[in-house]
């Protein structure tokens, strides 16, 4: 098992931990570390926090502690259309935006679009929102890239891009209302570290929909689906732009349910990214 940092809460206080085990929490904020951003940020971060989990820092088991979204200040943004079944859906879903989708999928520069504050990032165990306005809404399991305000990729976690697709079918025009409201962004509590892309890229993908104790949803992908690098999205994401505060990038879903599935509330969402872990929210009317 790999290296996995998260922000966690214990009697109040609003650590950083380190987890080799996915069980145990090396607590980070017992040696001084108190932000997750500027740990981010370290020059040699894997070499770090090996050092930092042989220091005899106090240990956690991570059942007893909250686990928080993993960002502080970090603005994040969503690539979108990286998958071929991304693609196909969007085009059935929609009369006149079909080409738009079919052109950016083969397009040298990706879609891109902001998503969330990292203050309205909803948690594991928190509600996810659906529009009231909105009849067809669907969760989007996406790996998510977290990157440094040097612009590198320093880590990976798991991602639900929450999108109503009666409004983004309508006109193409109405996406950011179809993907930015309240509650329309949950991140998972870990960030895996040390990970290659090729590591990466044989990652699973996966989300259940579980209603009234049932699941009537399971969809999954492979990492190694998507059409694009994941330099190559941070690179487009950082053009002309900076994040002084590192950002989040979701990288596209290439899990859509079939056209007859709306989500309700009280269904539970649960993504899960091999090497990340488990993102589970339950689903409320914003
Ligand atoms: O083009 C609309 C959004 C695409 C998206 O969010 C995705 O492919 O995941
Ligand atoms: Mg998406």
């Amino acid at each position: 098992m790999g290296m996995k940092l998260c922000r966690f809460e214990l009697n109040g206080q609003v650590c950083v931990g380190l987890s080799l085990d996915g069980q145990h929490l090396i607590n980070l904020t017992a040696a001084g570390i108190e932000r997750l951003t500027p740990l981010l940020e370290s020059d040699n971060l894997s070499k770090r926090l090996v050092a930092l989990a042989k220091s005899g820092l106090p240990i956690h088991k991570v059942a007893a502690v909250r686990l928080l979204a993993p960002v502080e200040r970090q603005e994040v943004w969503a690539a979108g259309v990286t998958y071929l079944r991304s693609k196909k859906a969007r085009m059935e879903e929609s009369d006149f935006s079909a080409t738009a989708y079919d052109r950016v999928y083969d397009a040298p520069r990706p879609e891109i679009f902001f998503k969330s504050l990292a203050e309205k990032v909803v948690a594991t165990g928190e509600p996810v929102g659906i529009r009231r306005d909105a009849k067809w809404n669907v969760p989007e399991p996406e790996l998510a890239l977290v990157i440094s305000s040097r612009g590198e990729i320093v880590g990976y976690t798991a991602g639900n891009d929450m999108s109503s697709r009666d409004i983004e079918g309508e006109n193409l025009l109405y996406l950011p209302q179809a993907k930015v409201y309240d509650r329309s962004c949950a991140l998972a509590p870990w960030i895996a570290v040390g990970v290659s892309e090729s590591q990466v890229r044989q990652w699973n993908i996966g989300v259940k929909i579980v209603r009234k104790g049932k699941v009537i949803f399971a969809g999954e992908t492979s990492v190694g689906q998507i059409k694009r690098g994941f330099k190559e999205l941070a690179d487009w994401l950082c053009r002309s732009q900076s994040f002084p505060n590192g950002a989040v990038l979701l990288t596209g879903t290439g899990v859509v349910p079939g056209d007859d599935f709306t989500l309700a509330t009280k269904d539970v969402v649960r993504i899960s990214i091999s090497g990340v872990g488990d993102l589970e929210n339950v689903v409320a009317v914003v």
